[in-house]
Parts: structure tokens; C-alpha cells; sequence
């Protein structure tokens, strides 16, 4: 073993010279475009020294080289910050050719800010009392204001709930902490937060009870028919509609009303008065204060189409700060099903799914689109979205913090692409390495990361950390066949045959303190749903699963998944929650209480399920596995390429699950054998698992300080 570990350290160790040998040659001018907001002129030609000022400009002249590429063309950005008009979008004009990329990124270690925001100013005191202060919204319909770095409050009060609350009825809610009364009533939302769902309720009337009536001295908030059609669809599967208790304890704040200021930090927008107030916070002076009104949903969109597709094109290094997300806002508010999707109410099986959006990058039918090293903070939902028949495409090294929903999707979650035509799946794509920390601030039921029907996602090596519910969620549909469908009858069984989803490893993820808001439960730290043959996931060090239900949780229909070596501790309840049909084996936990599974379901003749080697455990072996865990250091080389510091080789640690094939749709995928730990690939495995985690401790001091700004 110590030979063998010796040789892959050897091999490890020429490998990564390899890579720093190969940094790329000098780019000619020709291939580079350079903007610069400051001080750029768009009638220049856009060289280093006469920059271009505006992206749109870049973008016309890049269009007009990408038919004569030879190499990658580079559009540099110059320090400051790009406010954006309207959302940017490259569509496949703005394709590479020739097979070469066209890369937007800073100009060497420059930063690089692109807002979808506008500055607010000329703030006035109106109201000495509670220090509330408002500015001119310059006509901009927005939910978001960010101050000083930080997502101010929607006006908002804790809402206590009577018993007798049901989405038949209204909500009644005890006056005592509220208001006497409301001027624009319209305005009014009530927030409900239960199990896994997150929906926001728009109000249409309300009556003030006086304590000689029934419910007395309370609210009777009445929902408008849209609001109330949505959230009845929205509940499907939680079970509560009939719970007095539970609904009433679901109701959490109400909230958009000016009325509702009362607290530093809180804000709310009038939108006839075309005012947005606000209230300071400890130390925030209001004539000097960065107070930005989100205004875009997208900063940036690739407009794919089944027909023009958009490829070979990366983001790198940028800053996207301040968006709004306006959804909330239509009549029906915001249903959330589960994570960020939303079913279609007026669909009579409630399987239609409305799709996600406000995301600060967007992009559906693409191949090759790299996003990487890039931060996303202060945004009102989604990080980076790519939707449905994303291929060969990568989300690695960005930067994902302060985020109202998820920090990324991948995929779509509409159940049409559950057996996707070819063009239309989703497949081949890379989430490594990525930082998500501190997200689904306002949408809480939102996932850090999210993948929807997809084949070959490698979701590995990603830091996961302080999420109100489930860390990182891979696969969707329910029901462990292919036709889930009410209407087709549910095929509640492993049916081998014609499907194309699967084939997803989920490795070497961090994932630390999610689950954290009270008021939702059945999520994980890995939490999976729907067949996913020939899936694997490994070597994910999980710690801290604050509520229910587990740190690794297979829900309903995930079955084609390889688990082993996986470090699972701190759970407040099973370390593995359901995963029949799935084979789970040589996993860690530190209280191994009886996972909630049947084990006596098999695959034809066979077990498939065994935790009989927790005993091979040790301090040291679980070390390991967190050492290797999480984002891996970029290393720079010793002179890095005077044209092209940004784009330092990766420490190139193997992928154990090579990239895999892409499917033929007609093939039947392969069942997964039953490994036996004493066979000897098993071993080979681990020494294979121990020796990367080896050369990973040589690099892990670096970790995390090189992606950070
Ligand atoms: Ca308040």
C-alpha cells in the first residue's frame, strides 16, 4: 500500500508539472478586445490603449472576429463597475468558431463589477421618531435594496396566526404586534414557511376584528384567488391543508407595508409615490451611504434555441452584484413546490412546472459556456441558472454568498424534460469547486445547489455551507419508474429500460450547517430525487444537519446509486434517510443510528444495502476524507504568462468517475454490481481515495485564500 501510494504521488506530482508546463502562449492583439467604462471611448478600436467604453461595443466588435478565429479571443474588462441598462445577452452570433472560445473576463487582477442596480440618493428624514428616511425610486419596480453591502429588510412583522386558519378560508392574525391599520392593503404579503415549502401570499382585503367578535382583536387577511389557486397546487405532498396547527404555525411575518417600519434596516418601496423608505442601521450615515435598488432579474442571458445553440464562450473573474426578482409581485405571489420550482396551478395533475427565473446568469441550449471564478453576491434569487439542454458546459471556482435564492442551477425541472429528446438533455456538465455559502436568503426553501434532470453532472468538490434547507440536491421527478404521471398510473417499481437520465457523481463536496431555519424540515445535506442509473457519490464529508431528515437523504424515486465513503456527523436525526434500490456501503457516521430504510428490499435476489464496515474506521481515515473535501486550491505557476494571469493551471486532481459517454437514448443502461469491500478493486479504491486525500493535504493550507477576493 505504501508503494502504491508512492507511485500515485509520483504520478500526481508529473501531472501537475505537466499542467504548470502548459500555460498558453502570448495571445495576439488581434484577439483581444478591451473595454473600459471609465475611460473608453466606443469609437476606438478597442486595443489596451484605446479602449472601448461600453460592453455592448465589445460585443459588435467581437462579433465581427469570431468567423476568423485561430485562437481564443479575449474581451477584457478594466476595473470599475458596468451598470447594465438592460439584462446583456449573447445569443450565437456571440458564439467561438473554429474551435476556440470567446472568453469576458477582468483584465488581469482588475475588479470587475456588473449591477443590475441604480444608485439611490437625495435621502430625507420623514420621520423623526422611528428614523425612517426615504429617497425618489427613480421610477424602478424593484423588491430588493441593498445597503452598504447588505440586503436591507421588506418591512416586516412576525405574524402570529389564530387556530383556525386553512387555504379555504382567510388569516386571521393577532393585532397585538401589528399596526392599527394599513394604507395600501394591496401591497400586503403574508410569508408561510412548513416542511419544504416557501410561498409568498398577496393580500386582497382585510377587516379589523374588534374583541366582541370571534377571532377577536385580529386581522382577517383575505388572500387574492390567484395567491390561494397557487399555494392549494403548491402544497401538493406536505400533507397540512387540513392541520390547523401546522398552517397556523407556517404563518411567519407580514410583510411590504410602511406601516411595517419599525426596525433598523427594514425598507419599503411605494411604488404609486415612486419613494423607497428606509431605516438606518447602527452607524449608517444616510448623506453618505451606498444604497443600491436592484432593477434587472438577469444581468446576463445566453438566448439558446433548439436551432442556435450558443457555445464556446466563458465568464471569468467578474463581480455580478444587485438584481430584483419581481415574481412575487404578480397576483399569485410565490408558490415554491419544493427548492425554487413552482407548479403550474391550472394544471389539473399538478406536474406542470412554471419554470425558475431571475437568475444573474441565465442560459438554455448551449454547449461549452464556462462560468468560472467568478462572485455572486447581493442578488435577489438564483447565482448562475443554466437551464434545460445545457451540454459540455462548466460551473467551476465562482463565488456564491448573500443570495435571496439558490447560488446554482443546473438543468430544468419541467416534466417534459424528464425523458427529454436528445436535443433537449441536459448532459456532460461539470460543477466543481464552487464556494456557496450563506445563500436562499429570502426564498428559503432554495437549495445551494440544485440539478434537475440531468445525465453526467459531476457535482464534486464544491464547499456547501449555512443554508436554511438542503445543501446540495441532484435529480428530480418522484416515483421510482418512469411514468410518474397520475394519469398513467404510478409505476412504483425499479424498471430497467429506455431512460436517459442518470449517470451524476456527486463527490468530494463539503457540506457544513444547512437546515438551519426552523420552520422547514425534509431536506439533507445530500439530498437526492428520481432514478439516477448509474450515479455515484462519494467521499462527501457532511457535518451538521440541522433538522430532519438526513445527512445523506435518497427521497422518493432515487434509486442507480453507488454511495460509499462517505463521512456523515452531527445529524440531528439519520445520517441516511430512505434509498431502497440504491447500493450504500463503507460509509462513516459518527452516531450510526439505524438509517430510515427498509433493508430488506431487493434487487433481484440480493441485498443492497450494508453498513457493516463502519468498524474500518478511524480518526485518521476520517481526516481524510475532510481534508479532500471541498473546494481544492488553485495553484499558480511559479511565472505565470504575462498575458493571461487569470487563467492559472488547476491542480488536476483524476476525476475517479471518468467523464462518461453520452447516452444513446435507445440503450438500456447497465444495473450497478454489488461491490464486495473484500474484493480487491475495493481496495484498490481506497488506496486510490487515500492517496489523493495525500496529495490534497499537501495543498490544502492554500485552500479557500486563493479563490477569495
Ligand atoms: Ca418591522
Amino acid at each position: 500500500m505504501k508503494k502504491a501510494l508512492k507511485v500515485l504521488m509520483c504520478m500526481m506530482m508529473v501531472i501537475s508539472l505537466f499542467t504548470i508546463a502548459s500555460v498558453s502562449v502570448m495571445a495576439k492583439e488581434s484577439s483581444m478586445i478591451f473595454v473600459d467604462g471609465k475611460n473608453g471611448n466606443d469609437n476606438n478600436p478597442g486595443t489596451l490603449d484605446k479602449p472601448v467604453q461600453t460592453l455592448t461595443k465589445a460585443q459588435e466588435l467581437a462579433r465581427a472576429k469570431t468567423n476568423n478565429m485561430d485562437e481564443d479571443l479575449k474581451v477584457y474588462l478594466r476595473e470599475g463597475t458596468y451598470v447594465l441598462d438592460e439584462t446583456f445577452v449573447f445569443d450565437s452570433r456571440d458564439s467561438g468558431q473554429n474551435g476556440h472560445n470567446v472568453v469576458w473576463s477582468a483584465y488581469e487582477d482588475e475588479k470587475v463589477t456588473i449591477s443590475g442596480g441604480t444608485t439611490l440618493s437625495e435621502w430625507t428624514k420623514v420621520d423623526e421618531e422611528k428614523n425612517i428616511w426615504k429617497a425618489p425610486a427613480k421610477g424602478i419596480e424593484s423588491r430588493e435594496l441593498y445597503v452598504n453591502g447588505k440586503r436591507a429588510i421588506l418591512a416586516r412583522e412576525r405574524a402570529e396566526a389564530l387556530d383556525d386558519t386553512s387555504i379555504n378560508k382567510e388569516v386571521y392574525i393577532k393585532r397585538d404586534n401589528l399596526p392599527e391599520s394599513f394604507a395600501k392593503v394591496e401591497d400586503l404579503e403574508v410569508v408561510f414557511g412548513r416542511k419544504w415549502k416557501w410561498a409568498i401570499l398577496r393580500v386582497s382585503g382585510i377587516k379589523t376584528l374588534t374583541d366582541d367578535e370571534d377571532y377577536g382583536n385580529s386581522f382577517r387577511l383575505r388572500y387574492t384567488s390567484e395567491s390561494k389557486a397557487a399555494f392549494k397546487a403548491n402544497l401538493t405532498g406536505a400533507a397540512i391543508e387540513n392541520d390547523p396547527v401546522a398552517m397556523k404555525e407556517a404563518i411567519l411575518y407580514v410583510q411590504n407595508a410602511y406601516e411595517l417600519l419599525n426596525e433598523p434596516g427594514e425598507f419599503y418601496l411605494n411604488a404609486e409615490e415612486d419613494q423607497v423608505y428606509y431605516i438606518p442601521q447602527d452607524g449608517e450615515d444616510m448623506s453618505n451611504i451606498n444604497a443600491v435598488l436592484g432593477r434587472l432579474e438577469n444581468l446576463i442571458v445566453f438566448d439558446g434555441t433548439a436551432d442556435n445553440i450558443v457555445k464556446n464562450i466563458t465568464i471569468q473573474g467578474l463581480n455580478f452584484k444587485y438584481s430584483t426578482f419581481l415574481r412575487p409581485n404578480l397576483p399569485d405571489g410565490l408558490q415554491t413546490f419544493q427548492a425554487s420550482a413552482m407548479i403550474n396551478p391550472e394544471d389539473e395533475w399538478n406536474r406542470e412546472w412554471i419554470p425558475t427565473t431571475g437568475s444573474a446568469i441565465y442560459g438554455e441550449y448551449l454547449d461549452n459556456i464556462n462560468i468560472m471564478k467568478n462572485r455572486f453576491e447581493l442578488l435577489a434569487n438564483t447565482g448562475v441558472h443554466l437551464g434545460i439542454a445545457t451540454k459540455n458546459s462548466s460551473i467551476t471556482y465562482n463565488e456564491f454568498e448573500k443570495l435571496g435564492g439558490a447560488g446554482i442551477i443546473l438543468g430544468g425541472t419541467e416534466s417534459q424534460h424528464h425523458k427529454p429528446e436528445k436535443a433537449d438533455l441536459t448532459e456532460n456538465n461539470v460543477v466543481t469547486d464552487n464556494y456557496v455559502t450563506n445563500v436562499a436568503n429570502t426564498y428559503k426553501g432554495c437549495t445551494g445547489i440544485l440539478i434537475g434532470y440531468t445525465y453526467g453532472t459531476n457535482v464534486s468538490y464544491n464547499t456547501v455551507t449555512n443554508l436554511p434547507y438542503t445543501g446540495i440536491s441532484v435529480g428530480w421527478g418522484w416515483g421510482y419508474g418512469e411514468n410518474t404521471r397520475p394519469d398513467e398510473g404510478k409505476t412504483d417499481q425499479f424498471v430497467l429500460g429506455d431512460f436517459v437520465l442518470g449517470k451524476n457523481t456527486i463527490s468530494y463536496n463539503r457540506v457544513e450547517n444547512v437546515l438551519t431555519e426552523p420552520a422547514l424540515i425534509d431536506g439533507g445535506g445530500i439530498y437526492t430525487l428520481g432514478r439516477q442509473d448509474g450515479s455515484v457519490m462519494t467521499d462527501n464529508y457532511i457535518d451538521g444537519v440541522h433538522n430532519e431528515y438526513g445527512g445523506i437523504y435518497l427521497d422518493e424515486g432515487s434509486v442507480g446509486f453507488d454511495i460509499t465513503n462517505n463521512v456523515i456527523t452531527n445529524c440531528v436525526r439519520n445520517w441516511l434517510f430512505k434509498g431502497d434500490y440504491n447500493y450504500i456501503y463503507d460509509n462513516y457516521a459518527t452516531e450510526a443510528k439505524e438509517p430510515n430504510r427498509d433493508e430488506r428490499m431487493p434487487i433481484g435476489d440480493v441485498l443492497q444495502y450494508r453498513f457493516d464496515n463502519n468498524d474500518l474506521w478511524d480518526d485518521e481515515a476520517v481526516a481524510k476524507i475532510k481534508a479532500a473535501s471541498g473546494v481544492r486550491p488553485i495553484v499558480l505557476p511559479e511565472e505565470p504568462g504575462k498575458d493571461d494571469p487569470k487563467d492559472p493551471p488547476i491542480v488536476d486532481v483524476p476525476d475517479p468517475n471518468p467523464e462518461p459517454e453520452t447516452p444513446n437514448v435507445s440503450d438500456n443502461p447497465p444495473v450497478n454490481s454489488i461491490p464486495k469491500t473484500s474484493d480487491n478493486s475495493m481496495i484498490g479504491t481506497w488506496i486510490i481515495i487515500t492517496g489523493l486525500s495525500a496529495v490534497n493535504l499537501f495543498v490544502i493550507s492554500k485552500r479557500r485564500k486563493n479563490i477569495s477576493n
